[in-house]
């Protein structure tokens, strides 16, 4: 039915098509005719075919916290507006216990998950990090912890002179939950030494997710795009990410992150446009045939942008958040918080169910007295 509905005004698309209807895998050069293609109605209509025949109407948002111990960070890559040198203009280091303020000063018996990430710290120690993910267990039971990109892990396995195996066995216990998405940039090192010459490399960044995933914990994924990338970049990118999951399953979510220049070394880069924006949800959606969802994280998008996302791939929004500094570093000037029920009216309004998620996806029901995940 909906093969016979969609118009496809560019040529290069048709076999493309044709591939997306029979569920066959797209190649790299079927990426970078989708990513070449202005045909954004009929590349989002096949995002869309494949992310109802997934999920149905239904859209995924979550109850969570971000909080980000320290902005001090031994690296600086031009890409960032939020990491300071230490004892730089606005650098701030939480000690542990303004770290539990901050969270409890965020936590309600709604919130389900805390997503934490900060800065490279030159003097903070590995059991900081176990403190911290402890404390916050300890005080916290019934909240899923997401932390540490894999940049962050690979830095504080050196510092704690661990393999990272090591590092993420003491962390798992230590409470850790899973690992969010941040990190990847985008993979090709041409593109890396300009944007992020301080950060690990490709190798690493997948190499850490990898052992994640053999070690249970689930992780996320993200490609930063709209700065001096190529469509190739962009698909060598997506492509890498679907071998690792291919080889060692684990991701959950794919988010692509259009780059905010305001304040970073990049200010000169015009901001990514929204077709540009839709185009990467829905190419993402389109190669990432084993991901399980694509995040329109609406921080990012703004959230009219991520409503009409849901329409072109996306089945997830990511959640209230109530604090966010990474973007507004950057010059975002969405608001930082949205209710829940901002988040089911956006939801609503674009014609999809909105079901509440934990951190793996798990359906959370509420009753005016209790909160239960479904298992
Ligand atoms: O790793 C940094 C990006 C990421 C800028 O896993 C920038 O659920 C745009 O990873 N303009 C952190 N992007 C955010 C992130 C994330 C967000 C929401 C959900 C999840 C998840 C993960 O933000 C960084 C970097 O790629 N970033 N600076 C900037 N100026």
């Amino acid at each position: 039915m909906l093969r016979r509905q969609i118009q496809i005004e560019d040529q290069a698309l048709k076999p493309i098509a044709a591939k997306v209807f029979a569920g066959e895998r797209l190649r790299f050069e079927e990426g970078v005719a989708l990513y070449d293609s202005n045909d954004l109605l009929a590349i989002g209509h096949l995002a869309n075919h494949v992310r109802e025949k997934r999920h149905g109407n239904v859209t995924y948002f979550n109850v969570n916290r971000h909080i980000n111990p320290t902005n001090v960070c031994v690296a600086s890559c031009k890409l960032c507006a939020f990491g300071r040198k230490p004892g730089g203009d606005g650098a701030y280091t939480m000690a542990l216990e303004e770290v539990f303020r901050t969270a409890a000063e965020g936590w309600s018996e709604a919130v389900t998950e805390f997503h934490i990430v900060g800065g490279l710290h030159p003097d903070l120690s590995f059991d900081y990090f176990c403190d911290l993910l402890k404390g916050l267990r300890e005080r916290f039971p019934t909240v899923h912890l997401k932390a540490f990109t894999a940049v962050e892990i690979a830095y504080l396995a050196r510092i704690g002179k661990l393999t990272v195996r090591e590092a993420l066995v003491r962390m798992k216990d230590s409470g850790l939950g899973s690992l969010p998405g941040g990190g990847a940039e985008i993979f090709a090192p041409k593109v890396r030494r300009v944007i992020c010459d301080h950060k690990i490399g490709a190798h690493t960044w997948l190499k850490v997710h990898r052992i994640a995933h053999g070690l249970g914990l689930n992780s996320n994924a993200t490609m930063l795009y709209g700065h001096i990338e190529t469509a190739e970049d962009r698909v060598d990118h997506l492509l890498e990410l679907r071998k690792l999951q291919d080889e060692a399953p684990g991701f959950m979510t794919f988010i692509p992150l259009a780059f905010h220049p305001e304040n970073t070394g990049l200010a000169h880069v015009p901001k990514p446009t929204g077709f540009m924006d839709l185009k990467n949800i829905a190419v993402s959606r389109l190669l990432l045939d084993n991901f399980p969802h694509i995040k329109a994280y609406w921080i990012m998008l703004t959230p009219s942008m991520a409503q009409v996302a849901l329409r072109f791939g996306a089945d997830d929004i990511d959640g209230t958040v109530v604090e966010e500094k990474i973007y507004h570093d950057a010059g975002a000037t969405t608001s930082q918080s949205l209710t829940r029920e901002g988040l089911e009216r956006l939801i609503r309004e674009a014609g999809r169910e909105p079901v509440e998620r934990d951190t793996l996806y798990r359906r959370v029901s509420r009753t005016s007295t209790s909160v239960t995940v479904q298992v």
